[in-house]
Formats: structure tokens, C-alpha cells, sequence
């Protein structure tokens, strides 16, 4: 193995990533500004040099034949090398298995390895062999939130004890379906632990099981949730993908934070059977990916109808049939659009004056990247319901949905160590179980919960009417009120502010990576005073959102956007946080004990 040439190479990485951290100092953000900046600086210039030189020169290679990078590959560059043999999926699964050993005692993205990988490899490569591919999938590893059930050797614990040991009968749908389109269920992601609906003073990433995940781009970075693990792990490359689920936030937040693509689907399009809940109403499951491109991959994998889930027998396409998405990833989508901005969600004075000024900023600086590419901006297409208490309501919807939706899952289990039926027992569970760190970390939530609604959940009158107003505050008077007011194809906003209105109609949000905090920027913490919420080079997004089943749409514009900016690869984690195990590793080992 070529372990010298391999040094001087992380060495020529390490260099060029100071280089391109000075580099970006203003604030990443705008590419073209960025571009002629460099234009105009000689020492720049040789920067973005020695950036295109340095990404390839960080590929591995095995007597000349370069292998794909895993922390910035692609399903088609993983799907070419399996066809042509370069690699096999037995090959990935344990490239990423070694990554996974690398950075898994500080990272804590990783919760479980699938024993069974390695066999479920084997199969797959066997299939290949004998002419069988299911897909573009075929043999690539995915990782799953520890929230959507797998009917093998894997726990589903939303990273609490309470559930540690529980067996489902069967794979949820999402997990059957990426069975069946080939893919490799590698492992489970850590999460905010119960998706982030326990506590008013936990921190993002935490769980009871398997401790503080941590993002990769700032020390002690708080990796946002509760997808956290899903979205380190994709970030850094311990999978080609990850699977997060979402009710307000939690795919889009940790892709803003992670620097990633991410969709949060339509509610309904995507079967939250088996998945542990919060809420019916808001639940959904989603990509979270390097590209826009790859998400559309995995969401044409997931996507669809689901006997165990009526909300997907709502999906409107004719006999169910889900659009082509990745066909939908077209360079010339944002052609004529309209696009709107709810100023009055995220910019203020005070906003403007706080830690997210520089997201802000370079929010309103890709505005001329997107007229640039035919978009017409309508700008300051408010939503008035958020003023009118829409901004800060609808938890009780949650709390309603998740008293009766948690009783439904608990009952599904055929195997259930601590016999745990309601939300009461698991609160009391938590309670009185130590390593449950209660009452350091409380149970509001659940508190809340079970005192709203007389503990009916949703079954109460006083439900309906609270989820009906929301919808009103949201819809007519937010999101979609907004659409037909101004005639929008779609709405932007960066993403630490977009997801609110979306989770509350169920409507898609399309995630895309837009810039990083400057250098100078002001690092603060997360309200537990134990993450570093915002610093120097920690990423962040801009979201596409629309009405209901606009995916297509959505994913168009998302990847028109991403194919002029391209920041996921300009913004790159600490070195210390990046697995350095790459498939020519893998494979030059395999060939060495032929
Ligand atoms: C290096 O890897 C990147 C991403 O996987 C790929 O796009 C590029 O073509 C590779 N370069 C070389 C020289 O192999
Ligand atoms: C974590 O990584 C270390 C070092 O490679 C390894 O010994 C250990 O088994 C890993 N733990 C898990 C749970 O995979
Ligand atoms: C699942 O949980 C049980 C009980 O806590 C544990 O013994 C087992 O190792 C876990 N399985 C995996 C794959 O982590
Ligand atoms: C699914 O079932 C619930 C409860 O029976 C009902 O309230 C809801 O309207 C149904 N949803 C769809 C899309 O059919
Ligand atoms: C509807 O979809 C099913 C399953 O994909 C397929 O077998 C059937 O032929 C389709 N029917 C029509 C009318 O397209
Ligand atoms: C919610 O927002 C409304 C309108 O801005 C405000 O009057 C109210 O005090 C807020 N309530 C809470 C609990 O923050
Ligand atoms: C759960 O119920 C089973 C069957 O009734 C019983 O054998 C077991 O001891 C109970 N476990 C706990 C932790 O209470
Ligand atoms: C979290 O809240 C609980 C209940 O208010 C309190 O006892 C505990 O000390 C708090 N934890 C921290 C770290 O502040
Ligand atoms: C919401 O639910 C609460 C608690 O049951 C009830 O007091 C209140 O009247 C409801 N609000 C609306 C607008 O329905
Ligand atoms: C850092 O915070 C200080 C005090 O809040 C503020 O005056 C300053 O502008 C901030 N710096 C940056 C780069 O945001
Ligand atoms: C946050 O970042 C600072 C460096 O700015 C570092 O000293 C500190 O240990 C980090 N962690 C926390 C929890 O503050
Ligand atoms: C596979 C993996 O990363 N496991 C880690 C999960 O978190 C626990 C506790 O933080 C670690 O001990 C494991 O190594």
C-alpha cells in the first residue's frame, strides 16, 4: 500500500484547506463575488489553483486509477465504480465501517453497526455478478435515524433505555423499501434523543444511549437535531447517505448545520410506519445528502404509498405513481419563476444585530445568483400569521398528536422488555432511571403533554380547534396565503428560519447548502452552555419551500441553485473530525491478501 504518496497528500489537503479558510474570510457566500475577488488577488488566485488541484490530489489512487473521495462522493460516481468493478459493495461497507471506528469515540454519530452488513454486501455483489442490479442503490450503504425500525439485529430506540431490547415484527416501510431498491442498511444515527420531544434543557444530539453527537466543522459544534447523527454522518462520509425524520426542523436544521442537502417531504409522501412518533400530523422522513441530486435518488427510493400509513393514500399522482425526481434536477429550473421572501420571519433589527447576521447577509447575497439564472424575486411577501401568534404556537398539536401516536407505536412492538405502554410509563421509566439523566435533563415536554387536553391527546375537542387555527395562521394567513397572493412558484428563506410554517402544514422544504460563518465571527453556545452553536466556518443554508407535493418543483430549483454555488465543497470540516479511509485503502488491502 502506498502509504507514503498517501501522507504527502493529506499534507498538500491540510495546506490548502487553511488556504481556502483565509481565502473566504468575507463570508463564502456568493461565488462569483468570490471569483472575481480572486481575479483580482494574484495570492487568490493561486488559492482556487491549488483548490481544484487539491481535490483531486485528495482522491486516492491505485496505480494511476483514482477512487472516488468518500467524503464528497455521489451515488452515480459510487454507482459507476460497482458496474465497472473498480469496487464492490463489500468493499464500501467496510470503508465505511473503518471511518466510522475513526470518529466514533469523539463524534458519537454512529449508534449501532448492522452485524449483518457485510452478508447483505455479499448478497448484493453476488446479484451484480449474476447480471441482477435493483437500481442505482444496489449495493450502497445507507445509515438510518434510530428512530425508524429495522425487523433485524438493530434496536429502535430513539436513543432512550426505555425501548433498549425492543423488536418490531417486521421492517417498517422505509426500511423494506431500501431493501428492496438495494441499498445497504450500514447502521443506526444518534439523535436528539425522543426526536428532540422530551426536554426543555437537554442539547441537540443528545441521547441516553449513546451520548453527545458532535458536528465536525467547529469544536464542540452543536450538530443541530434531533437528525444530529444522520447529519454528521453524511457530512463527513460514514455513509454514501442518511435517512433523518422531521416534525419542525429536524432534517433541514442539521443539514443547515452539517452542511448538506436535505428534503423534508410532503407529510404523506413518505411512510411513517414503524417509525417511533411525535406527531401524525407534522412526522415525515426524508434525505439527507452531499447533493441535490442524491436526495432525489433516495427519495425516489422511499417515496410512496404505504398500506400501514393512510396519510400516504392522500399522494395525488395518478395509481400513486411517484414523479422521477432525479429527472427533475434540471440546470435551467429557476428559468422564470417567481420566488418570494417572508422578511417579516427572520429579518429584524434585532436579528440583524444577533449571532445570525452573517446568515443574513449572505441570504441576501445569492439573491443576484438566483435572477442571474432567470429567477424574478419577489421580495417581502409577508406572512402576517406569524406576527399573529402563528410564529409561536402549535406545540400543543405536537404534545396532543404525540400522547396518542406514541401509545399506537408502543403497541406494535412484539417485543417489549419494559412493558411500556403510554407516555406516563415512559415518563416515569425516564424518571427513575439513572442513566436517563433526569432530572438534569427534565421532561417538560412530556409534562406538558400529558396535562393538555385533559391526557385525551388528540382525541380532545380542544385539539381539533388549536391544529384548525394553526392551519389557518399558517396557510391562508402564511405560506400558501402568500403564493396565490403574489402568484409565487415557490418561497426562500435561510434555513434556520424556514421551517416553522412548513412543519405546521406539512408542506416540502428543500434544504441547500449557502455559505459558512467568517472568520471573525462571534462563537456562542446552545442554552445548555455545552455546544458551540456559532463560530468561525460553521455552515450554513438557504430552503425552497412550496404547497403540498411541489417535491419536483422544489428539487429543480434547489438543484439550479446548488450548481452555480456548489459551496458544500468549498466549506470542509476540521481535519481532525475527517476520516482519512478512503475505498482505495479498502481495496488494496483485498488485493494485497489475494
Ligand atoms: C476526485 O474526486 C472527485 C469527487 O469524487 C471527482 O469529481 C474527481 O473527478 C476526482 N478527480 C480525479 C483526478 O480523479
Ligand atoms: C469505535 O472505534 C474503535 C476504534 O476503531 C473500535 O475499537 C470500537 O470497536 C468502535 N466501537 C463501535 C461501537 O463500533
Ligand atoms: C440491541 O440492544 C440490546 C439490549 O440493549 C443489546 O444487547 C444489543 O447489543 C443491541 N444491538 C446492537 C446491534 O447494538
Ligand atoms: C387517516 O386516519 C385518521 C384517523 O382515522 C384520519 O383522521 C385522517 O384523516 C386519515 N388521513 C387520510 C389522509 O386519510
Ligand atoms: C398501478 O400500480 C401498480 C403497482 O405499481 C401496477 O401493478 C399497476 O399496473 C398500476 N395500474 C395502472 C392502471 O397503471
Ligand atoms: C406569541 O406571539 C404573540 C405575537 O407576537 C405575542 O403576543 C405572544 O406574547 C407570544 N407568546 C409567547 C408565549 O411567546
Ligand atoms: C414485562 O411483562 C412480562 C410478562 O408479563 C414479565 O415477564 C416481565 O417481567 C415484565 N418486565 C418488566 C420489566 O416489568
Ligand atoms: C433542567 O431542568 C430541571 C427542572 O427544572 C432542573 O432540575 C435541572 O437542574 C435543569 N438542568 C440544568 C443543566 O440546568
Ligand atoms: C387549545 O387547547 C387548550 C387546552 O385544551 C384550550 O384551553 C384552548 O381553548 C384551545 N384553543 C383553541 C384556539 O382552540
Ligand atoms: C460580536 O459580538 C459583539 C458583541 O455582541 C458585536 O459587537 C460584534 O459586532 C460581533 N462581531 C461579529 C463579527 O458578529
Ligand atoms: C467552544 O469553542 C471555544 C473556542 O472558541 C472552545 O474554547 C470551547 O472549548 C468550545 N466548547 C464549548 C462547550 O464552549
Ligand atoms: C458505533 C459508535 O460510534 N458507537 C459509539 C456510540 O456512542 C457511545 C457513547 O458515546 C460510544 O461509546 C460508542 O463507541
Amino acid at each position: 500500500m502506498a502509504s507514503g504518496p498517501r501522507q504527502s497528500k493529506i499534507l498538500v489537503c491540510l495546506f490548502v484547506t487553511t488556504i481556502v479558510l483565509s481565502w473566504y474570510t468575507p463570508a463564502i457566500l456568493n461565488f462569483y463575488e468570490a471569483m472575481k475577488l480572486s481575479l483580482l488577488s494574484s495570492v487568490s488566485t493561486v488559492a482556487f489553483a491549488l483548490l481544484v488541484s487539491a481535490q483531486s490530489s485528495c482522491n486516492s489512487s491505485i496505480n494511476g486509477t483514482p477512487f472516488p473521495s468518500l467524503l464528497d462522493v455521489t451515488l452515480e460516481e459510487l454507482a459507476t465504480g460497482l458496474e465497472s468493478g473498480l469496487f464492490t459493495s463489500v468493499d464500501l461497507v467496510n470503508a465505511y465501517i473503518a471511518r466510522i471506528h475513526e470518529v466514533n469515540n469523539t463524534l458519537h454519530a454512529v449508534t449501532q453497526l448492522n452485524p449483518d452488513a457485510i452478508t447483505i454486501a455479499h448478497q448484493l455483489d453476488a446479484e451484480r455478478a449474476n447480471g441482477i442490479v435493483r437500481g442505482a442503490l444496489h449495493g450502497v450503504p445507507v445509515l438510518v435515524k434510530d428512530n425508524i425500525a429495522t425487523a433485524d439485529a438493530m434496536n429502535n430506540t430513539a436513543g432512550s433505555y426505555a425501548l433498549a431490547g425492543a423488536r418490531v415484527s417486521r421492517d417498517s416501510t422505509i426500511a423494506a423499501k431500501l431493501r428492496k431498491a438495494g441499498a445497504v442498511i450500514l447502521g443506526k444515527t444518534n439523535l436528539s434523543q425522543w426526536a428532540n420531544f422530551r426536554s426543555d434543557n437537554s442539547s441537540n444530539g443528545w441521547s441516553a444511549i449513546a451520548g453527545q453527537v458532535y458536528a465536525a466543522y467547529f469544536p464542540d459544534q452543536d450538530p443541530s437535531g434531533s437528525s444530529s447523527g444522520s447529519g454528521v454522518a453524511s457530512s463527513v462520509g460514514l455513509a454514501w447517505a442518511a435517512l433523518g425524520t422531521e416534525t419542525d426542523g429536524s432534517i433541514i436544521s442539521p443539514c443547515d448545520a452539517n452542511n448538506l442537502v436535505g428534503i423534508k417531504p410532503t407529510v404523506g409522501l413518505t411512510s411513517r410506519d414503524l417509525v417511533i412518533p411525535i406527531s401524525e400530523h407534522q412526522d415525515t422522513i426524508g434525505p439527507m445528502t452531499h447533493t441535490v441530486k442524491d436526495a432525489a435518488y433516495l427519495l425516489n427510493a422511499i417515496a410512496g404509498y404505504s398500506q400501514y400509513d393512510n396519510y400516504t393514500s392522500a399522494i395525488p399522482f395518478p395509481n400513486y405513481t411517484i414523479p422521477d425526481y432525479v429527472a427533475a434536477c434540471d440546470f435551467s429550473a429557476l428559468r422564470g419563476k417567481r420566488i418570494g421572501i417572508p422578511r417579516n420571519v427572520f429579518d429584524s433589527s434585532a436579528i440583524r444585530e444577533s449571532p445570525y447576521a452573517p446568515i443574513i447577509e449572505a441570504f441576501d447575497n445569492v439573491l443576484p445568483i438566483l435572477r442571474a439564472a432567470g429567477a424574478i424575486i419577489v421580495d417581502n411577501t409577508s406572512w402576517p400569521g406569524y406576527d399573529l401568534e402563528g410564529g409561536n404556537r402549535t406545540s400543543v398539536v405536537l404534545e396532543g398528536d404525540f400522547v396518542t401516536n406514541l401509545a399506537s407505536y408502543l403497541a406494535q412492538l412484539s417485543y417489549n422488555p419494559e412493558n411500556i405502554t403510554n407516555l406516563a410509563e415512559v415518563r416515569a421509566f425516564t424518571q427513575s432511571f439513572p442513566l436517563e439523566d433526569y432530572p438534569d435533563r427534565d421532561t417538560a415536554v412530556w409534562d406538558q403533554a400529558l396535562d393538555y387536553f385533559g391526557g385525551q391527546g388528540n382525541t380532545s375537542p380542544n385539539f381539533w380547534s388549536n391544529y384548525t387555527l394553526g392551519l389557518e395562521l399558517a396557510g391562508p394567513l402564511g405560506l400558501t396565503g402568500s403564493m396565490t397572493n403574489y402568484s409565487l412558484d415557490a418561497l426562500i428563506a435561510p434555513t434556520i428560519f424556514a421551517s416553522h410554517f412548513p412543519a405546521v402544514l406539512g408542506t416540502p422544504v428543500v434544504t441547500v447548502p449557502m455559505g459558512a460563518y467568517p472568520t471573525d465571527a462571534n462563537v456562542t453556545q446552545n442554552r445548555r452552555g455545552d455546544l458551540n452553536a456559532t463560530g468561525p466556518g460553521i455552515p450554513f443554508s438557504i430552503s425552497f419551500m412550496a404547497e403540498k407535493w411541489s417535491e419536483e418543483k422544489l428539487i429543480g430549483m434547489a438543484y439550479a441553485f446548488e450548481q452555480r454555488t456548489k459551496v458544500r465543497q468549498k466549506v470542509l470540516p476540521l481535519q481532525i473530525n475527517t476520516p482519512t479511509t478512503e475505498i482505495a485503502n479498502i481495496v488494496a488491502k483485498r488485493r494485497a491478501k489475494l
